[in-house]
Parts: C-alpha cells; structure tokens; sequence
C-alpha cells in the first residue's frame, strides 16, 4: 500500500517548493512562479538536447564570441536596448546570442540561451538577468517585471493596510549558464543549466550592483543536468532536493529527497592536462590523491569536462572537484555568478564545502559580471585537505 501511496501521491517540484514557501510567512507565491518558468526552461532545453544529433542542431553556429566589453543593457519586449537607445547590434542578428567565452557557440547554445531569457522575463518576477551568453547583464523593462513598490510606498502601505502588502510582488535577480559544458553537445556527453537566484534590495532602482552581489546573498540555486535521464537539482536554502523529469508526465519528481553529500570521498575530479601549471597545493593534493603516504588506496579520477555532470557525481558519490588557478589562469575559468556560486551554495547545503584557494568560496565579491574564480567543491573532510595545504603555504610563505 505505501508504494502504492507514493506512485500515486506525485511530488513534483513545484508541490514540494509551495510546501517549501508555505513555510515563509511572508511568501507569496513568487518564487515559485519565478522557478515554475525556469522549470519550463529546463524542459524545453531537455527536449532539445534530446533531439540536438536528429535535428542538426548540433556544429557551429558560424558565430564567433564577443568579448565582454559594456556592462548593461535593458531588455523590453524581447528587444534588448541599451540605456538611452536601441543597443548597437550584436555581431548577430539576434540579440539574445552574444557569447563572451571565448569559444564557438554552438546553436543549442543560442536556442537555450534566448528560452531561458525570455521565460525568466515573461514570469514577471525577474529584474535583471546574467547569462553567459550575453556580455551585458540585461535589465527586464519596468513594464515586464511584477507589481511593485519602492520603500516609502511600502512603509506608508505596511502601517496602513497590512493586507495591501499583498498587492506587491518580491522580484529577483537570476544568474545562469544556460548550457554549461556545451563543447560536449556534439558527442553526447551530459550537458547541463545552472542558476543562481538572489532577491532585488530596491525595485524601483535596479542597478549592477544588485547583481554583483557575493554568494551568501544567493537565496536559491541549482542546475539541470540533460543526460541519460533530465535531472534538476535544487536547493532554496533547507538542503538539496533532486527530481527527475518524467517525460511522460512531463513533470519533475522528487527522486532524491534531502541530497548529503558523504563527509569523505574516493575519488578527484580535476583536468589533469593542466598539471604542469599548478601552483604547489594543487599540486600536493592531487600527488596525495595519486601517491598516498598514509597506506590507504589510491583516488579515482573521474574527469568529465561538464561541471554539471562532474558535479553531480561529486555530490552523489562524495570527492572533490577541482579547477584550479594555474600559471596561464591566475582566475582559473569557471565563472563566479553562474557556475562557482550555485555549486557552492549546493555543496554547503547538502553539508560540503566550497573553497578557492583563499577563502570561502560563497564570501567571493564579485566585480564584474564575468569573473572567474578557483574553485575546490565537495565533500567536508576532501576540501578540509586542501584547504589546510593552501594554508600551510600561506604560512610558510
Ligand atoms: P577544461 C565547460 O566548458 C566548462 O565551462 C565546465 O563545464 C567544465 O567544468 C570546464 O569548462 C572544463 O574545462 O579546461 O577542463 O576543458
């Protein structure tokens, strides 16, 4: 009977998010309106991944990137403008294509990028926008962004009819990739989005630096791993849930109810081709890893190459994911906005940790939207080695 129950009592993720929300007294429902357009995001691209090889979505997109250069533009009815006027146009026709990674974009790149866009501007809940495919943060048109109010409004409105405080709507910041790992598309290799989620301090005034915000301001995150099954993993700040799409349903399960990544792991995930440019503590752990002194077996090295898919397996399996700053790389590569912060944020919600080298990898302030950053995630014990190493370092240097 009780597996019956559970065939029949379906957790999607949008029940299990309202049971989460219900327990914020002051929710209203936007976050989930604001993650039920992201969710409908992930599936499209879910869909599309699927069918990339079929449908020649796959191969170059002919385009070549666009270095970051200006920082903000204003997307209004899908039209992206700058400040003061139409922006100048994007060395593509379509505007929601720019790239800044300096590699290839690849066409599933543009298509997931302008879905995610325009399904997190059409929820009426979002502000401004990072993605990695835009060089510039895109600030949603007051016109499409939900009811709001500034400050004083909302002071004058609280003392004079709580139940007006209905009337408005919390409003967010959203940083995503909208598909990382994408170099792998062509050989079908897990591919995968990741979001961060932050609230907006004053709506009325939207500014870069509601979006340059450090990691412990992220109040949501997760990632959408497109691979043998679509899995998204999220947590809104009570630990990590994951679910699995049905495609026949078309809904999102909660598969893997309260994720904790094991304390200790087995296994490195780092690009060892990069060796010869570590900095010593780098170094030193992965030799540890290899070679280890206290006559227990040697690591596994899983090395994937797709954040997602080696994430994920990190936080199912335990170990420890490593991209390192080296001597080419002083930053490292992945980005801080909308790779290093929401795996972090996941890692310390299902008991890890994340680390770059200095410091707590959440506490990073970030200064321009595309920085990048060190990173060292996963289980507690695994990140504890490294840290101590880099500390040792520090001391003797
Ligand atoms: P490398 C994919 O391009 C990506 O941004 C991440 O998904 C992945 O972890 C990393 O780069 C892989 O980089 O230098 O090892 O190929």
């Amino acid at each position: 009977h009780a597996a019956e129950a559970q065939r029949t009592d379906l957790m999607t993720i949008t029940r299990h998010v309202l049971n989460e929300q219900g327990r914020h007294p002051g929710s209203r429902g936007d976050f989930t309106i604001l993650l039920s357009h992201i969710v409908l995001g992930c599936k499209f691209v879910a869909s599309a991944v699927s069918k990339a090889g079929l449908a020649k979505l796959i191969g170059l997109a002919g385009e070549t990137n666009v270095q970051a250069s200006k920082q903000t533009n204003t997307f209004t009815n899908h039209k992206l403008h700058a400040p003061g006027g139409p922006m100048r146009p994007c060395p593509h026709h379509d505007p929601c294509s720019s790239s800044v990674t300096g590699e290839e974009q690849k066409k599933l790149d543009v298509l997931s990028n302008e879905v995610f866009v325009k399904a997190l501007v059409s929820s009426g809940r979002t502000c401004v926008l990072v993605s990695e495919e835009n060089e510039e943060a895109i600030f949603v048109d007051p016109a499409l962004r939900g009811k709001s109010v500034n400050p004083v409004t909302l002071a004058v409105l609280f003392f004079s009819c709580l139940l007006l405080l209905l009337l408005f709507d919390y409003l967010y910041c959203v940083c995503f990739d909208p598909l990382d790992g994408s170099s792998n598309i062509d050989c079908g290799v897990s591919i995968g989005t990741i979001f961060g989620i932050y609230m907006i301090k004053d709506k009325d005034n939207v500014t870069l630096e509601d979006v340059l915000q450090p990691g412990t301001d992220t109040i949501a995150a997760g990632y959408c791993m497109y691979g043998s099954s679509c899995t998204l993993v999220l947590s809104t700040g009570n630990g990590v849930n994951g679910f699995t799409l049905d495609p026949s349903l078309g809904e999102f399960i909660l598969t893997h109810p309260n994720i904790k990544i094991p304390k200790k792991g087995k296994i490195y995930s780092v690009n060892e081709g990069n060796a010869k440019n570590w900095d010593g503590p780098t170094a030193k752990f992965v030799e540890k890893c290899k070679y280890p002194q206290d006559g227990s077996p040697p690591r596994s090295l899983r090395y994937i190459g797709s954040m997602v898919a080696d994430v994920h397996r990190t936080l199912l399996y335990g170990g420890i994911f490593l991209y390192p700053a080296d001597h080419k790389s002083p930053n490292g590569k992945l980005r801080v906005l909308y790779e290093v912060f929401p795996m972090s944020f996941l890692m310390e919600q299902a008991g890890g940790q994340a680390f770059t080298g200095k410091q707590r990898a959440l506490e990073l302030a970030p200064t321009k939207l595309h920085d990048r950053s060190p990173v060292f995630l996963g289980s507690y014990d695994d990140v504890e080695e490294i840290k101590a190493l880099y500390a040792s370092e520090s001391s003797t240097a």
